[in-house]
């Protein structure tokens, strides 16, 4: 059997199972690498005042990971500044926030160059190699330059965005032929597979030469929508868990006569968090009469500070929270929350399951897992409502919450009066089809298509080499 690579920027394989602070990904990619005896590489989160392409190996919890040590600069170009201040609010459609700067181009180049001349002596001819997200497009493009011809397969956990998004990027072109170098590209939804055909077809003057296949620059690519799920089976056990029943005792007991309405987010701008709050803020005006039946919390730690987009949403978040607070506040009640700390999985699902309803409202998000989190950790016989953005990936698997625009003060606050009011009947019709959805597409079943697509192909490049 063919062993697996993985690729990805960081690299946090669970340290023992059951830990519950990592991350369903994590421990879905921990749980194929045991199974195909793979390794995990990536950058081990240090710099060093030189880059030596120094790697480290260990096992971790039954798997082997290989990282390696950036330099400063590199930190700068290419993770706060190519990945981070380009290519993220780009792809997030915030051309208003995007970085052009071609110091940050030539870092992002030179570290995949780098993470490839690293890799390369570690893969065997029959490996299959899965590159994760945006951070890493060239990957495929740099190992083939190494001579790797193995199978190489990406996945775009963000937003493939609208043509004419991604033509606002210098050089778009020259990071579509990089993709050109895989043998299957993944994206999180048909809508984002079908903008990347878009700008092939009609920018890079390709075609489509099989159902799922693309032609352009003189190669041929499988490309193909694989919706990222949870472990929604690990979910439900976190939720019956004692820490997350205390959880769900501790916030019960804080909002007695009250509808705990929950927000769950890194602290990002494509969350809409501000957004959301304004919608809330909207809902307090108009319905004074409910104003003391509700609290909204919202926890959002905050993420990647040292990029200045960051720090200024911070900002006006801490602003709006306060003049919400100012404005609808008693002496004895406020109507928000807001918390800027992580919690552990445990809790999460404790507070999830507290809530009557979640609001899960960016402006645009590849998938989004926490609204597939709030759905798993709800009790089945008087479930909460989600309340999900139209322009989240998951809204197209979990069409039986209310879909809103999240730009919309009016409808997010419309949305939030019809939750409160939602019969138990249609709470639990709605909940039922979600769960089912959660449960059966879960992150076991998207791993395992991805790397079975992946498996199956016979690389053009292989063919060659035999
Ligand atoms: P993210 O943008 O990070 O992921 P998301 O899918 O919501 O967004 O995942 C966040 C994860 O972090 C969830 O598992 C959530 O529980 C956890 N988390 C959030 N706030 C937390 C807190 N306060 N404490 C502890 N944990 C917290 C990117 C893409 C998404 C895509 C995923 C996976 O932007 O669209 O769904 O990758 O592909």
């Amino acid at each position: 059997m063919s062993r697996l690579i993985v690729v990805s920027n960081r690299v946090n394989p669970p340290a023992e199972s059951g830990e519950e602070s990592v991350g369903g990904l994590a421990m879905a990619l921990a749980a194929a690498l045991r199974e195909y005896s793979g390794i995990w590489f990536g950058w081990s989160g240090r710099t060093t005042p030189e880059f030596t392409g120094r790697l480290a190996i260990e096992r971790v919890g039954g798997v082997t990971t290989a990282t390696v040590d950036l330099e400063a600069a590199d930190l700068d170009e290419y993770y706060n500044g190519y990945a981070n201040k380009t290519l993220w609010p780009l792809f997030h459609y915030r051309t208003d926030l995007a970085a052009f700067d071609r110091a940050y181009g030539e870092g992002y180049g030179r570290v995949n160059r780098r993470f490839a001349e690293t890799l390369a002596p570690l893969i065997e001819p029959d490996d299959i190699i899965w590159v994760h997200d945006y951070h890493l497009i060239p990957m495929a493009r740099e190992l083939r330059r190494l001579g790797v011809k193995n199978r190489i397969g990406f996945f775009l956990h963000i937003p493939w965005p609208a043509h004419q998004v991604i033509i606002n990027l210098p050089r778009h072109s020259g990071l579509v032929e990089a993709m050109f170098d895989y043998d299957l590209v993944g994206f999180q939804t048909a809508e984002h597979r079908q903008a990347f055909e878009e700008y092939v077809l009609n920018e890079a003057g390709g075609a489509q030469t099989a159902p799922g296949d693309l032609s352009a620059f003189g190669r041929t690519l499988r490309v193909g929508a694989f919706p990222i799920g949870i472990d929604a089976a690990e979910f439900a056990r976190l939720a019956a868990s004692p820490r997350a029943g205390r959880m769900r005792d501790l916030m019960r007991a804080c909002t007695v006569f009250r509808r705990l309405i929950v927000g769950v987010d890194r602290l990002d701008y494509s969350k809409g968090l501000e957004e959301r709050f304004l919608g809330f803020e909207r809902f307090l005006a108009e319905n004074p009469d409910l104003r003391r039946q509700v609290l909204l919390l919202q926890i959002a730690p905050p993420s990647r500070e040292s990029v200045e987009a960051y720090q200024d949403i911070r900002a006006r978040l801490d602003a709006l929270s306060g003049r919400i607070n100012g404005e609808f506040s008693d002496l004895d009640w406020s109507p928000f929350r807001y918390v800027n700390k992580a919690y552990r999985r445990d809790e999460l699902a404790g507070l999830y399951g507290a809530a009557r309803i979640g609001m899960v409202t960016p402006l645009r998000d590849g998938m989004n897992l926490v609204a597939k989190e709030f759905v798993a950790a709800q009790d089945p016989e008087d479930p909460g409502v989600l309340i999900l953005s139209r322009f989240a990936g998951a809204a197209g698997q979990l069409r039986d919450a209310l879909l809103v625009n999240p730009n919309s003060a009016e409808e997010v606050a419309d949305a939030l009066k019809r939750a409160i009011f939602m019969e138990k009947d249609e709470r639990i019709r709605r909940w039922r089809s979600m769960f089912e959805s959660v449960s059966r597409e879960d992150v076991t079943a998207w791993r395992d298509a991805f790397v079975r697509a992946l498996a199956a192909m016979r690389s053009e490049r292989s063919a060659v080499a035999v």
